[in-house]
């Protein structure tokens, strides 16, 4: 086995822990995902209790731990309300009855989830306490997207090669089998197994070439509670049939693709549906024959529909030929002025996906405004767990504490209090085709996430989407004490660092919401004006006398796309929060922030405390040699060197360039190269 089980590496537990109902599993329920259940548990207690345990399939004298399925289960009355059935069918709750455990759930799928939790709660220590226990998950559809190229090579991949694919062949094993585990455990019920980038030789995924293949995959994710999902190339009849044009509407095309869906169901026949990425970077989709975005994805809609598939439809769609000297043309702008006039025309199986922010998940960016806007489609948060402009899995960047901002973030799509959690669970609008999605960030490495670290926001992100209730600090130390040691002396290090290193992390990139300013292409370390003349719309606008984009309704409009108090708060240099101030307003230099700092200061001082801050998080991972697996430990500090090279980089190429443009002297009097 060359991969670590992360938080699946149960620990034996301490005599005095043990009850003697953990070694009488019994199983009141049929059906291949409920066996897993039962499988996970005996895994589990394998480990935990050092000894085998056997399933029994009746009801025992014994004190026991009871796995059942009860589809009338009544969840308590505050909990249920306004929750759609589709939720309450992942529902389960876990309860003592005399000295037995029973762990019940509505559904087979609820039950296994019940199971994992059980599991982790007895690891943690903390099951008693928490009994009974009724999780209701937060958001529906919580979906991995991979971004895996058949080659083997992952777009925006940190952590080695893909263990799905390897020159265009498919890879089962072991390995897969884990790795669907760990996803089942955090309770992730849909994946995209591959690349939204889908170019010619990816597109036969769909064709038999491949198929009975993906089939071994969707069975294995299926025994797991889990839909597997392809990407599409929206001119796949063209590429791979003989049809000249993929316009939505023409009946070749819809036979096409009728054709191919429905031999897809006959092999896959739990097949979950499309991701698609149109119009977009280079990608094909609908506007080359005159067609919405809408006509497009409900062509799709229709072909699936039959089937019970879904078409997950990106709303990342902008001009990425844009002239940099053209300042009206804002790409934040983009995705909103793509789809809000197309609001209620898409089909009840088509969910829009949409990136937290208008740009492309930079350290900061406000939250989308077409979470506010959409009333009468399907939505699902997209968030990026692989690192790409937020350290690349080098540097620490937990992510929790971001995605947490952007669930609370009051939307007033229908007054106060309409969070974007609320929308995407559905829960503001009824839907029950939404959720959350993220673009994943393992591969081949050993410890799946290349630092060790990073595995803390892949575990993070299932346990908020089931959960969006808890907290990063929870998170973090829940991850912790499951993957790297029980120890307090651990967490009180781990906890503290994992939530204070994305603010580390923005303090040495760019300034108050501007972004970008990355090595063009890689996305790794800094180059201030590496985007600044390219085409994808990505500017800092830095001159002599200030820095950032005007998006006022004096610049590029962008503040209308939110609601109120919104747009007005923004459009405010006053009232912008200020970690956004540069994404809204252009701002002089000497501007004076509510620190009482200018903003060269503030800029001087940020970068030159995100180093000081990457040091002490090095010093404190220090302290825990031998306390932690040393394998993990090495690969940490190693990655703490290069982050610390890293920051400091970003450190002195930032503030030379501020320095050279306006010629103000840091007031403090530190060292910046001329
Ligand atoms: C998969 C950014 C990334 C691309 C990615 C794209 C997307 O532009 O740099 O690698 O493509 O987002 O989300 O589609």
């Amino acid at each position: 086995m060359n991969y670590t089980k992360c938080w699946l590496d149960y620990k034996k537990l301490p005599e005095e822990k043990i009850r003697s109902s953990y070694s009488h599993p019994v199983l009141l329920a049929s059906g291949e995902i409920a066996e897993t259940a039962a499988k996970e548990y005996q895994m589990a207690m394998k480990e935990m209790l050092g000894e085998s345990v056997e399933v029994c399939y009746e009801i025992m004298e014994e004190p026991s731990v009871c796995m059942e399925v009860d589809p009338e289960y009544s969840f308590p009355e505050e909990k249920v309300k306004n929750q759609s059935e589709v939720i309450l069918n992942q529902s389960f709750v876990i309860y003592e009855e005399e000295e037995s455990v029973i762990i019940s759930g509505r559904t087979e799928e609820a039950l296994l989830q019940g199971v994992f939790a059980f599991l982790r709660m007895v690891q943690l220590d903390n099951l008693w306490e928490n009994l009974p226990y009724c999780c209701i998950p937060s958001m529906p559809l919580r979906m991995m997207n991979h971004w895996d190229d058949m080659d083997g090579s992952i777009e925006r991949g940190y952590s080695g090669r893909s263990f799905f694919y390897d020159n265009y062949e498919i890879l089962y094993n072991d390995r897969t089998e884990m790795y669907i585990r760990l996803m089942a455990s955090i309770g992730i019920n849909a994946i995209v197994i591959n690349n939204v980038n889908v170019h010619e030789k990816e597109t036969y995924l769909i064709t038999d070439v491949y198929l009975n293949q993906v089939k071994q995959y969707a069975d294995l994710f299926a025994r797991y509670g889990i839909k597997l999902l392809m990407s599409v190339n929206f001119a796949a009849p063209m590429e791979l049939g003989d049809v000249p044009v993929s316009d939505p509407l023409d009946t070749e095309v819809v036979k096409w693709w009728e054709k191919a869906v429905a031999h897809l169901y006959e092999v896959i026949p739990n097949f979950g549906g499309f991701l698609v990425k149109a119009d977009s970077e280079g990608r094909p989709g609908p506007f080359t024959y005159g067609r919405t975005h809408a006509d497009g994805a409900n062509m799709l809609a229709k072909v699936l529909k039959p089937y019970g598939g879904i078409v997950v439809w990106r709303c990342f769609v902008y001009n990425c030929g844009q002239d940099w000297r053209d300042k009206k043309t804002d790409r934040a702008r983009a995705a909103y002025d793509h789809f809000m006039d197309l609001d209620g025309t898409f089909d009840e199986n088509v969910i829009l996906q949409i990136k937290n922010g208008p740009m492309d998940f930079q350290v900061r960016e406000p939250v989308s405004p077409l979470f506010g806007g959409l009333k009468k489609t399907n939505m699902m948060l997209e968030v990026q767990i692989a690192q790409e402009y937020t350290g690349q899995q080098i540097d620490l960047c937990y992510l929790i504490p971001m995605w947490k901002e952007i669930l609370a973030f009051d939307t007033y799509g229908e007054g106060e209090g309409t969070t974007v959690d609320k929308v995407v669970s559905g829960k503001t609008y009824g839907q029950t085709n939404c959720g959350i999605a993220g673009v994943i960030n393992t591969g081949d490495d050993e410890n799946w996430t290349g630092n060790d670290l990073a595995a803390a926001n892949l575990y993070g992100f299932g346990r908020l989407a089931m959960d969006t209730g808890l907290t990063a600090e929870e998170i973090a130390t829940e991850w912790c004490r499951l993957s790297l040691s029980d120890s307090d002396d651990v967490t009180e290090v781990v906890t503290p660092m994992l939530c204070g290193s994305w603010a580390a992390y923005e303090k040495y990139n760019a300034p108050l919401g501007i972004g970008w300013m990355v090595t063009p292409h890689y996305h790794y370390g800094p180059d201030v004006d590496g985007y600044e003349y390219d085409r994808w719309g990505t500017y800092h606008r830095a001159d002599l006398h200030g820095i950032g984009v005007d998006r006022t309704m004096k610049g590029t409009g962008y503040v209308s796309q939110y609601n109120e108090p919104w747009c007005s708060i923004y459009a405010d240099m006053e009232q912008c929060p200020e970690e956004l101030l540069l994404f809204f307003h252009h701002v002089p230099y000497n501007y004076r922030l509510k620190t009482g700092k200018t903003l060269i200061q503030h800029i001087y001082d940020t970068h030159f405390e995100g180093v000081e801050e990457v040091e002490k998080m090095q010093q404190q991972w220090a302290t825990l040699k031998g306390k932690v697996p040393d394998r993990a430990f090495e690969c940490v500090e190693e990655r703490f060197e290069r982050q610390l090279a890293n920051a400091k980089e970003w450190r002195d190429r930032v503030n030379t360039y501020f320095y050279r443009k306006c010629g103000i002297p840091d007031e403090k009097n530190r060292k910046i190269y001329e």
